[in-house]
């Protein structure tokens, strides 16, 4: 049906018929959608046969990068020999199982169990359902509360976009649902004003103290957080942060939920966020990387010591998906895997291809829109500001960025802008020469930025 239709025929049927997620429909209506039609390694082309790098790997999942026939060959294979059957009540099948054992060997020590979902917004309301069953179990029911952080985000779901700190997603949603507590971010850049940025780590964190104190231990469930925040705008917490919340995670009886649905299977260039930041989680939701999104397939590990409460305690846990760890889905997790681990995709981002990317995108810093350029591994966040020296942003929040954006389109390079700080998470295989095209064309895109903005002055 693609291959038949126009660009415009595309648009006019997407206008009348398709609502999109996350997206201004007035102003999609009055530009009309942009058709993504194929893909190769790192590179999409649109309908009209624009070609683009994908600086965000589609929304930060596909990390091996497009096209590899292995996925297909794999997902033709389970679809042949069983396309489905469920895992519920006592049933499984090999790709469900293999899966489950592999992500026992890469994930970090401890987490040897998972439970499947359809998405890493369904992992996150699993979470919810996880951790209050562990506690009920443990003859503690009170302990409902979840504490998480302003600016984070979960997923889309009523429990998702609770356990998110997006305010946007809040205020259209009568949300959060009850039982959910926000703390600040460790957002040094924007909120960290005159303070050390080691001091403003630790008091930050802090707030997860004071919020545990405020409620009482016994009313806690678990603290949620990304390693890095992704979707908020790749905010690297200060290197204080995460030793101090491990410590006040130790210190009271409360379970540490640590959301790898970005950072996990290799972005940082270690294989989770948890290896990056030395933490061992109770709980951590997974999706994206785990199929690089080949196909929709989540998950959340349990920690050792959380699931022998589930198995050993409680009877049946009345929880699950139609879908979870569905055959198709769970061969072509596991040839992702595979791809990962045995091509050194993970290795190679931490030692060669992370430290050359974050090298070359340091150097942005020295454009005069560029208030803060950061990054670890394959992440990386430029904050346009319209004083450096004082990191005050621009008048009205998003209008530059937006821009910036649209120049990165028109030459080729897809990078996300969130407010004003604009964003990059590409495919774990760029080269050295794609990591030049990228930084090269950022460049570019910024001097035009700079010069449309001095334009309209
Ligand atoms: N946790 C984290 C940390 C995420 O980034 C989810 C959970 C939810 O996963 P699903 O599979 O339900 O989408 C995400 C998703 C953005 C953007 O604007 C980010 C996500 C999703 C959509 C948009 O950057 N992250």
């Amino acid at each position: 049906m693609t291959n038949q239709l126009n660009t415009q025929e595309l648009q006019d049927l997407d206008r009348d018929h398709f609502l999109h997620p996350f997206t201004n429909y007035k102003e999609l209506n009055r530009k009309g959608s942009r058709i993504i039609t194929r893909a190769s390694g790192p590179y999409l082309w649109d309908s009209e046969d624009n070609c683009y790098l994908d600086g965000m790997a589609g929304l930060w999942c596909v990390n091996i990068g497009y096209g590899r026939t292995e996925l297909a060959a794999a997902a033709q294979k389970q679809m042949s020999e069983l396309p489905y059957y469920n895992t519920f009540f006592q049933t499984a099948h090999p790709p469900a199982i293999e899966l489950a054992s592999l992500l026992s060997e890469l994930t970090p020590a401890g987490l040897n169990h998972v439970f499947f979902t359809n998405s890493g917004s369904e992992a996150n309301d699993t979470v919810i359902r996880t951790a209050r069953q562990y506690w009920n179990l443990l003859g503690q029911p009170e302990k409902q509360i979840f504490i998480s952080r302003k600016n984070a985000y979960h997923g889309s779901t009523m429990a998702g976009a609770s356990l998110g700190g997006m305010s946007a997603m809040h205020a259209q949603g009568g949300l959060p649902i009850p039982g959910i507590e926000h703390i600040d971010q460790p957002d040094w850049y924007k909120e960290g004003g005159d303070e050390d940025p080691a001091e403003f780590g630790i008091r930050i964190a802090r707030q997860l103290e004071e919020k545990i104190l405020e409620h009482g231990e016994s009313r806690i469930a678990a603290f949620i957080a990304e390693p890095i925040q992704g979707a908020g705008g790749v905010i690297i917490p200060p290197a204080t942060y995460w030793p101090e919340i491990k410590r006040i995670c130790n210190h009271y009886q409360i379970l540490l939920v640590v959301d790898e649905v970005i950072c996990g299977f290799g972005r940082t260039g270690k294989w989770f966020g948890s290896d990056l930041y030395d933490i061992s989680p109770d709980l951590m939701p997974i999706a994206k990387g785990l199929s690089s999104g080949y196909l929709p397939i989540g998950g959340v590990m349990i920690a050792d010591h959380v699931a022998r409460v589930l198995t050993e305690e409680g009877d049946e846990f009345a929880h699950g998906f139609t879908y979870s760890g569905h055959p198709v889905c769970s061969a072509v997790a596991c040839a992702n895997l595979r791809i990962l681990r045995d091509e050194n995709i993970v290795s190679n981002v931490d030692s060669v291809t992370g430290p050359y990317l974050q090298e070359r995108w340091a150097s942005l810093a020295d454009h005069p829109l560029v208030g803060e350029a950061r990054g670890v591994g394959f992440l990386g966040a430029l904050e346009l500001v319209a004083d450096k020296s004082a990191r005050k942003p621009f008048g009205s929040p998003g209008a530059v960025g937006a821009i910036c954006r649209d120049s990165c389109y028109e030459n080729g390079l897809i990078m996300r802008a969130v407010g004003d700080t604009m964003i990059i998470s590409p495919p774990l295989i760029l080269t050295k020469e794609h990591i030049d095209e990228l930084v090269e064309t950022a460049h570019r895109s910024l001097d035009q930025t700079l010069a449309k903005l001095t334009g309209m002055r």
